[in-house]
C-alpha cells in the first residue's frame, strides 16, 4: 500500500503548517537550489512537462504545457494565481493541503513564479475556509519574515509578492476567469475564452492559474525529477492524486494514491461499504462529472484515461460512493438545485435551463412527474450542452443525463407510482 505521498506527505506531523517543521523536512530546499545554483527557468518547465502532471482542479490540462504559454519579454506585471476556491461538491482535498502543508503550496508557487517570470500572485481561498485562510496567512507572514517572499528573495534578483484573496461564497468563482473578475473587484462572472489567461488574464496581463494540489506537487517534481513523478503513476497520468472519498463508505476522507490505482483498492482504503450493502453508482470526479455504474467502477482504475473510458471524468478527484439505499431521483434533484442556485445568469441556456432541470426533477421526486418528463429532461440537457460561456452548465446537465441513462427504470417507477421504488420497496 502507498504510504509516503507527495502533497499530503507531511499530514500527521505535529505543527506541520509551521515554517520550522516544513524546513526540517527539506522544505524550501528545492527553491534554494533553483535560485542559488541557479536552475534555468526553461529547465523547470521542461521537468514539469516530463512529469506528466495534469491540472488537479478538474480539467486535467498538462501543467508544463500551460506554463510554457506564458509570454516572455512582457512589459508590466505577470501574475500567478492559485485557485483554492474548492467549491465542487464532494471535494475537500485543497483544504487539507492548506491546513497541513501551506508552505509546500507557497514553495510550489515560488518555483512556478520564477520559471514563468511572474512578479505577483494571489491565493484565492473559498471564504468559508476560515481555518485554512488563517493558516495560509500565517504561513505567508512567516515566509516574508524569512526572506522567502518579497524583494530579492534569498538575496537573488528574483522578487515575488503573494497575497490571500478571500472568496465570498460563489461556486462560479472557482472558474478561472470568474476568479480573476472577482479579484479585480467585479461581479464573479466567467469571460469568453479565448483569449486564455496566459495572453489576457488578471488586469489584462499574462497570468497562469493552477489548483492548490497542482502547485503542491511542484517542489518534489523539481527536486526528484519529472521522470520520477511520471513513473509514480501511468503514462499520460503522472504522479499521485488525492481522492476525497465520501458517501457510503466507512472511513470517508482524503486518500493520496498513485494514478492508476484500482477503484476497488481505494474503496477498501476508505473502509469499504457498510455491511449488507451493494455498490450502486459512483460519481468519480465531483457532481459535475457523469455518474458511473458500480460494477463498471469496480473494474476501473483511478486515472484520467480510465475514468474517461468509463464514460466520466476524473475531475477534481471527488469520489462520491452511493450504495443501494440511494434514491437516484432524490439525489439528482438535490444536485440540480445546487446548479440552479449557482448559475451566474449570463447565458440564457444555463440561467433558464438549470431552473428547468430542477423543476422537472422536483416534480418527479414529489409524485407529480409526467410520462414525457424523461424525454423533456434529455431534450433540455441537449439544448444546454456546449452552448454556454463556461463549463458550469455542462456540469449541471451531467448528473441528470447520466442518471437517466443508468437508472431509467427508477425514474419511470417514480412517475408511474408517484413514489420511490428504492426507499419504499415495490408493491
Ligand atoms: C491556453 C489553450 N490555455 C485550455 C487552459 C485553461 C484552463 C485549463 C483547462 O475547467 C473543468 C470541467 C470539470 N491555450 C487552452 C488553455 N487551456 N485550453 O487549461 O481548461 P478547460 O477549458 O479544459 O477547463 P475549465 O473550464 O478551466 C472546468 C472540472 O473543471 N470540474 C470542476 C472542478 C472544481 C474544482 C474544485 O472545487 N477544486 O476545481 C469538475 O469536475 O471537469 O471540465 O486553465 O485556461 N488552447
Ligand atoms: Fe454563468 Fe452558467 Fe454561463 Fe457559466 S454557463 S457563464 S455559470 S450562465
Amino acid at each position: 500500500m502507498w504510504v509516503n505521498g507527495v502533497t499530503l506527505q507531511n499530514r500527521g506531523l505535529e505543527d506541520s503548517h509551521r515554517l520550522a517543521v516544513y524546513e526540517a523536512s527539506s522544505g524550501y530546499r528545492t527553491l534554494r537550489e533553483v535560485l542559488l545554483r541557479p536552475v534555468a527557468p526553461e529547465q523547470i518547465i521542461t521537468e514539469m512537462k516530463k512529469s506528466g502532471l495534469r491540472g488537479r482542479g478538474g480539467a486535467g490540462f498538462p501543467t508544463g504545457l500551460k506554463w510554457s504559454f506564458m509570454p516572455k519579454g512582457v512589459t508590466g506585471t505577470k501574475y500567478l494565481l492559485c485557485n483554492a476556491d474548492e467549491g465542487e461538491p464532494g471535494t475537500c482535498k485543497d483544504r487539507d493541503i492548506m491546513r497541513y502543508d501551506p508552505h509546500r503550496l507557497i514553495e510550489g508557487m515560488l518555483i512556478g513564479a520564477y520559471a514563468m517570470g511572474a512578479r505577483a500572485g494571489y491565493i484565492y481561498i473559498r471564504g468559508e475556509f476560515v481555518e485554512p485562510i488563517h493558516i495560509v496567512e500565517a504561513a505567508l507572514a512567516e515566509a516574508y519574515e524569512a526572506g522567502l517572499l518579497g524583494n530579492h528573495i534569498l538575496g537573488t534578483g528574483f522578487s515575488f509578492d503573494l497575497h490571500v484573496h478571500r472568496g465570498a461564497g460563489a461556486y462560479i468563482c472557482g472558474e478561472e476567469t470568474a476568479l480573476m473578475e472577482s479579484i479585480e473587484g467585479k461581479k464573479g462572472q466567467p469571460r469568453f475564452k479565448p483569449p486564455f489567461p496566459a495572453s489576457y488574464g488578471l488586469y489584462g496581463q499574462p497570468t497562469t492559474i493552477n489548483n492548490v494540489e497542482t502547485f503542491a506537487s511542484v517542489p518534489d517534481i523539481i527536486s526528484k525529477g519529472g521522470d520520477w513523478f511520471l513513473h509514480l503513476g501511468k503514462p499520460n497520468n503522472g504522479g499521485t492524486k488525492i481522492f476525497s472519498v465520501t458517501g457510503h463508505v466507512q472511513r470517508p476522507g482524503n486518500y493520496e494514491v498513485p494514478m492508476g490505482t484500482p477503484f476497488k483498492d481505494l474503496l477498501a482504503m476508505a473502509g469499504g461499504l457498510f455491511p449488507e450493502r451493494k455498490l450502486k453508482a459512483v460519481i468519480p470526479g465531483g457532481t459535475s462529472t457523469p455518474m458511473v455504474a458500480g460494477e463498471v467502477m469496480m473494474d476501473t482504475t483511478m486515472d484520467y484515461d480510465a475514468i474517461s473510458k468509463a464514460g466520466s471524468a476524473l475531475g477534481a478527484g471527488s469520489v462520491i460512493v452511493m450504495d443501494d439505499s440511494v434514491c437516484m431521483v432524490k439525489t439528482v434533484e438535490r444536485i440540480a438545485r445546487f446548479y440552479m442556485h449557482e448559475s451566474c445568469g449570463q447565458c440564457t441556456p444555463c440561467r433558464e435551463g438549470m431552473g428547468w432541470l430542477w423543476r422537472v426533477m422536483h416534480r418527479i421526486e414529489h409524485g407529480q412527474g409526467r410520462e414525457e418528463d424523461l424525454q423533456l429532461l434529455l431534450d433540455v440537457g441537449a439544448r444546454i450542452e456546449g452552448r454556454t460561456i463556461c463549463a458550469l452548465a455542462d456540469g449541471g446537465v451531467a448528473p441528470v443525463v447520466s442518471s437517466i441513462r443508468l437508472f431509467r427504470s427508477e425514474y419511470e417507477y417514480h412517475i408511474q407510482h408517484k413514489r420511490c421504488l428504492v426507499t419504499t420497496g415495490a408493491g
